[in-house]
């Protein structure tokens, strides 16, 4: 005890003599993003490392690498589950081929609106979504907004379900987003984010599909300038971290951090709100055609295979028939 006290009395003045040496921080939380900085993801995860660098007193910072330096998304999951990213923001989509209960909030025209979204996500649904990724070395945190996601493409104007037959999609490496993408009638071209861009431009693919921040801030709308607004998928994005690195943090650390990524999905939703009328003006300034009028039960009906397909054990079928019970 005597020995314990002397040493706590030798660290507090070390601090003292040593300029708060003794508050120096310990552990640097890398945390990966695909988009640029500035985007709401990113500065939704920067405000989370605010919070967390002032509650353990600057012990724990997390430094946010975006615009995909640390690579793309299904490299950088792999990386996250062996431990060398401690921290990753991504979208569920390319986490459907990993962890099975993604699928059932990434099925197409599962959510009726973005409140049916937040509704499900934040109650006892999500949480059970969360846990689900432990099983794959993995702590859920939370999840974040994406808006919706709907067809661009560098060639036509779609305006109904048939304009969309034989023509080329990128989609997120996910097999339900390919089953998605075929059951319509076109074919499915998976593919990592960061080369989308460049295979419009040559014609590899007629275009893809996304949400309107991310169709402005990708530049996508520069090769395509056709969009059309379908919205087949609410899919949330999630905030992971290592289980390798949150087994190194202690049981307080641990709650702070949690704590603090809850708290920062209010300000994500809030940046998100801004950046979506911001995205949606730049494009249509910089001359994008978007088909806001389109009729949308020829999608859903074209979606009964795949939800065939996914939906067939008792998992994915308990949570589908929650989420649409859910009101
Ligand atoms: C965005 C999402 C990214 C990434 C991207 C994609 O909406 O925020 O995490 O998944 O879509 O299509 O690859």
């Amino acid at each position: 005890m005597n020995l314990i006290r002397k040493f706590t009395a030798a660290a507090a003045l070390s601090a003292v003599l040593f300029g708060g040496a003794a508050y120096a921080q310990e552990i640097t939380l890398k945390s990966s993003d695909t988009h640029p900085d500035g985007y709401p993801t990113v500065e939704a995860v920067k405000f989370l490392g605010e919070l967390v660098k002032e509650r353990t007193g600057g012990r724990i910072a997390i430094e946010v690498y975006h615009s995909a330096q640390l690579g793309e998304e299904k490299d950088t999951i792999e990386q996250t589950r062996a431990g060398v990213i401690d921290m990753n923001r991504v979208s569920l989509g390319p986490f459907n081929n990993i962890v099975e209960e993604t699928q059932a909030v990434s099925l197409p025209y599962v959510f009726k609106s973005i409140d049916h979204m937040h509704k499900v996500m934040d109650g006892p649904i999500g949480e059970d979504i969360l846990k689900a990724f432990e099983a794959h070395d993995l702590v859920g945190l939370a999840f974040y907004d994406s808006g919706s996601r709907s067809f661009y493409n560098a060639r036509k104007p779609i305006k109904s379900i048939d304009d969309l037959k034989g023509m080329k999609f990128r989609v997120i490496q996910s097999d339900v987003f390919v089953a998605m993408v075929n059951a319509l009638g076109a074919n499915a071209v998976p593919m990592p984010y960061g080369e989308v861009y460049s295979a419009i431009q040559t014609g590899v693919i007629d275009g893809a599909e996304n949400n309107w921040p991310s169709y402005e801030s990708s530049k996508h709308y520069e090769v395509a300038k056709h969009y059309t607004l379908d919205q087949h998928l609410i899919v949330p994005e999630v905030l992971v971290m290592s289980k390798a690195s949150w087994d190194k943090l202690s049981a307080e650390d641990q709650a702070i951090v949690k704590a603090a990524a809850k708290e920062s999905v209010a300000k994500m939703r809030a940046l998100w709100a801004a950046r979506e009328a911001a995205s949606e003006k730049t494009v249509r300034d910089a001359g994008s055609e978007v088909v806001t009028e389109i009729d949308k039960q020829p999608f859903i009906d074209a979606m009964k295979p795949v939800y065939e397909q996914f939906v067939k054990s008792d998992k994915l079928k308990d949570l589908v028939s929650r989420i649409q019970a859910t009101e």
